[in-house]
């Protein structure tokens, strides 16, 4: 194929990428899943992947790896279902990248620029996982994990890394203004602002770890009130949903996007992790707190609410599901955007009433094998009669 053949050639595939219509799959009741991604890294534009000048590159390649679109943020804007998507190139750097949808499902498109995210202090490694929330004070927020290399690793440890929980706010997506990293007494990650204020201050939800990967005695997922949000800093945390010997969240658990407020409580998405022979797998959970104290738990279902299926078990690092991102519409509509194997993105819709109900009426984990045959007799009696 010539430079111009090629050429077309390309774009006719990134076209077809773009424009493939996506349908659901009807299974549990719950949500259901879409066929297709609804992000890739080939919905990456040519433009950012290839020189296109005839000149400079002949023989049209590739420039620029991308090598993965995932974990994102998510947010309704201006009637446009907008992403803040983890894009991560061939050289292991990730950074943000917005894109619109109008249905939320297909269509996904880059804007023709990546976020640029002004630096706080030491310059980032590495930036990922951005939680949006917009928030009552009238901002829209992202908080996102900085990665930076650990100062204090010894000679020839080139893995040591520390996690801290940056934060930005913007009107738009397009400006975003930096403000100081979240200040804590540990590395944080899976941070994330509640969109509102809790005895007239910002509520975090954090991720107390020992190190940039154990979260150790951290116990789970924390809240914290912060008086100033332009100086955050966790000064009292409680650990508000924790992690549990023989559980979907043993090893890990953080909060996933910011909760949905509904008239039954606030509905939380997160993801439990526990260690197997394979590595760590991680699944999505939900709860629910209260209303009147949104750092007390008023309903937790057992185990996973999503785990990896058929192709999202494969990808750089298998058995991950991890989302970071939902949007709900006015009628009450919801889309989860989850990653698979920090590949590629995808969507599941459900509605707030079904999640709701998913959560109120789903048992819980009663912690032992003893207690899971009597919760499925309960049911087993109900339909079968005693
Ligand atoms: C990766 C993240 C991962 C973290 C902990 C980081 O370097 O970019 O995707 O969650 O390490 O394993
Ligand atoms: C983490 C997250 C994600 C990632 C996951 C699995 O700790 O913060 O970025 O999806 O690990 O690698």
């Amino acid at each position: 194929m010539d430079f111009e053949e090629r050429l077309s050639w390309l774009e006719k595939e990134h076209e077809d990428l773009i424009a493939k219509k996506n349908e659901p799959v009807y299974v549990n009741g719950v949500y259901e899943r879409y066929v297709n991604p609804v992000l890739t890294a080939a919905h990456a534009p040519l433009f950012w992947r290839y020189d296109l000048d005839k000149e400079t590159n002949p023989y049209l390649e590739e420039r620029f790896g991308i090598h993965a679109v995932f974990n994102s943020g998510a947010i309704k804007l201006d009637g446009k279902y907008v992403l803040v998507a983890r894009v991560e190139g061939a050289d292991r750097k990730s950074f943000f990248a917005v894109a619109e949808s109008e249905d939320g499902t297909s269509g996904f498109k880059f804007r023709d620029r990546p976020v640029v995210m002004p630096e706080y202090g030491e310059p980032a490694t590495n930036v990922y996982d951005m939680r949006l929330t917009a928030h009552e004070d009238g901002w829209i927020y992202g908080v996102f994990c900085v990665e930076r290399k650990d100062p204090d690793a010894p000679a020839g440890d080139l893995s040591s890394a520390v996690a801290a929980a940056g934060i930005a706010r913007t009107r738009d997506l397009v400006v975003w203004e930096r403000l100081p990293d979240l200040k804590a007494p540990s590395q944080q990650r899976n941070v994330v602002l509640h969109p509102e204020f809790v005895d007239g201050k910002y509520a975090f939800y954090t991720r107390p770890q020992d190190g940039f990967i154990d979260a150790g005695s951290g116990g789970g997922i924390g809240w914290s009130l912060v008086p100033d949000i332009t100086k955050a800093e966790v000064s009292e945390e409680k650990i508000i949903n924790l992690r549990y010997y023989h559980t979907v969240k043993e090893l890990k658990n953080g909060e996933g996007p910011a909760p949905i407020k509904t008239p039954q409580g606030w509905l939380h998405l997160a993801h439990g992790v526990r260690g197997c022979a394979s590595g760590l797998r991680y699944v999505l959970y939900l709860y629910m707190t209260s209303l009147e104290d949104p750092s007390k738990v008023i309903a937790e279902p057992a185990g996973f609410f999503m785990a990896p299926e058929g192709e999202e078990y494969i990808g750089d690092v298998m058995n991950v599901l991890f989302s970071s991102g939902w949007t709900v519409d006015d009628d009450g509509k919801v889309f989860i955007y989850y990653a698979s194997s920090d590949t590629r993105l995808h969507v599941a819709s459900s509605t707030v009433g079904r999640l709701v109900d998913y959560c109120l009426h789903t048992e819980p984990d009663g912690l032992r094998t003893g207690l899971t045959v009597e919760r499925l007799n309960r049911l087993i009696d109900k339909n079968l009669g005693k």
